[in-house]
């Protein structure tokens, strides 16, 4: 029965465009950040499409959404799927929000087929997956899976202030289900790659083992604001000029650690910021990532002692915090081989990879049997307006999604 179950390609594209308007930029990407009133409308519109779906849908505290299709035997644990529809400042359709409409797709083909699983099914939307409004990312997910206890999650604050918590009560979205701590009996997460592997080795689908580790830093650097005029080059505490070796240092390190570290700084702030102040505080941000642990950690504690060398050299005040790590994860090998057999049975050309961004899938991983389905996106490009993927490889992706929970729901 299952051989002939085949998702709606054009109704899972269409419901990837009409989410994408809401948030929608000139440039063709979406700007949805986290519990904003644009993150509130998708919430209610992707509520709106389960329940016509026929789902049941919970919220949990942390905003978690759970749409749930009932099984045979309604008392087992779920097999669930979803992801993100938060994005980044300036993100795409896909990054997130191809994963939970993979998942409404999947109910609707079921629904289509009148197929009955014998697991119940669920699609979760998670709370905040990008970090980027507010740190750290996966946070919602972090908690489901007991990584951070609630009051963590809920009072993580964005740049003016505000937290996690008040921002679910105003948009209507702190639930009262507990967040976690209920048994689901496998997750999987379907994704864009965001990295150019699939598509340069033309692979329409990637059968995702586990994803690298991550470390965040949040650093400030103290000098002396002064008047950029009269104050003589050798007098002057300059934050920025220190917080410039800083960058570079940390561009150094992942280049020396290659082919996988990566290492960023994604966000800077300078203090007063007026163009004839010599700069008296600097915040940045750094972001580093590995497969193996022990050269992650390795990474970290390098780039601190290159800046205390900096701040001594530049009579420089410090202040370097880590803010979050997640490890390398491996994701459970008889849901990776479900990905793989369905992949297989489709025909669809495809490889083992390890993701390089961060997916509610790593804290899904520490509480059930976990697995991931990548498909290509145009020219490896996300985190990026022009976020591309073709219809047919994300129609392939889901179709692999079907299979591989369909596969875990009646096993
Ligand atoms: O940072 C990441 O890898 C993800 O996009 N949150
Ligand atoms: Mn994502
Ligand atoms: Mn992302």
């Amino acid at each position: 029965m299952t051989t002939n179950i085949r998702i709606n390609s054009d109704r899972l594209w269409q419901s990837l465009m009409d989410l994408a308007k809401i948030g929608a930029t000139e440039k063709g990407g979406v700007r949805r950040l986290a519990l904003t009133d644009l993150d509130k409308q998708a919430r209610d519109l992707v509520v709106r499409w389960c329940k016509e779906a026929g789902c049941s849908v919970g919220v949990d505290k942390m905003g978690n959404i759970f749409a749930r299709r009932p099984g045979k035997d309604d008392k087992l644990a779920p097999v669930m799927t979803g992801s993100h529809i938060d994005t980044q400042p300036s993100g795409g359709k896909f990054d997130g929000n191809y994963g939970v409409m993979s998942g409404l797709e999947v109910i609707r083909t079921l629904n289509d087929f009148n197929y009955e699983t014998n697991r119940p099914i669920e699609v979760v939307v998670w709370t905040n997956e990008e970090g980027s409004r507010f740190a750290p990312a996966m946070i919602a997910s972090g908690v489901y899976a007991g990584a951070f206890d609630l009051d963590y999650g809920l009072s993580r604050q964005d740049v003016d202030g505000k937290t996690i918590g008040e921002e679910l009560q105003r948009i209507g979205y702190a639930g009262d289900r507990a967040c976690g701590g209920r048994e689901v009996a496998a997750f999987f997460e379907a994704h864009i790659e965001q990295g150019p592997i699939l598509e340069a080795e033309n692979k329409t689908i990637g059968v995702v083992e586990g994803v690298q580790g991550i470390r965040w830093y949040e650093v400030t650097v103290t000098g002396q604001d002064a008047h950029a005029g009269p104050t003589p080059m050798p007098r002057r505490k300059d934050a920025l000029v220190g917080v410039g070796d800083m960058v570079l240092a940390v561009n150094r390190i992942g280049l020396a650690n290659p082919p996988y570290a990566c290492a960023t700084v994604g966000m800077l702030q300078v203090t007063p910021n007026s163009r004839n102040v010599i700069p008296g505080k600097v915040f940045f941000t750094v972001d580093f990532r590995h497969p193996d642990s022990g050269v992650l950690k390795r990474m970290g504690d390098e780039l601190k002692a290159e800046c205390e060398t900096i701040c001594q050299r530049r009579k420089l005040e410090l202040d370097f915090k880590e803010i979050w790590y997640s490890p390398p994860v491996k994701f459970d090998t008889a849901c990776v081989n479900a990905v793989q057999q369905a992949a297989g049975e489709l025909g669809f050309t495809n490889r083992r990879i390890i993701s390089g961004a961060g997916h509610d899938s790593v804290y899904m991983s520490r509480v059930t049997p976990t697995a991931m389905v990548f498909v290509p996106c145009k020219d490896g490009i996300s985190h990026n307006e022009i976020e591309d993927a073709a219809q047919s490889d994300l129609a392939a992706g889901c179709d692999v999604l079907l299979r591989a929970m369909i596969e875990r729901a009646n096993a």
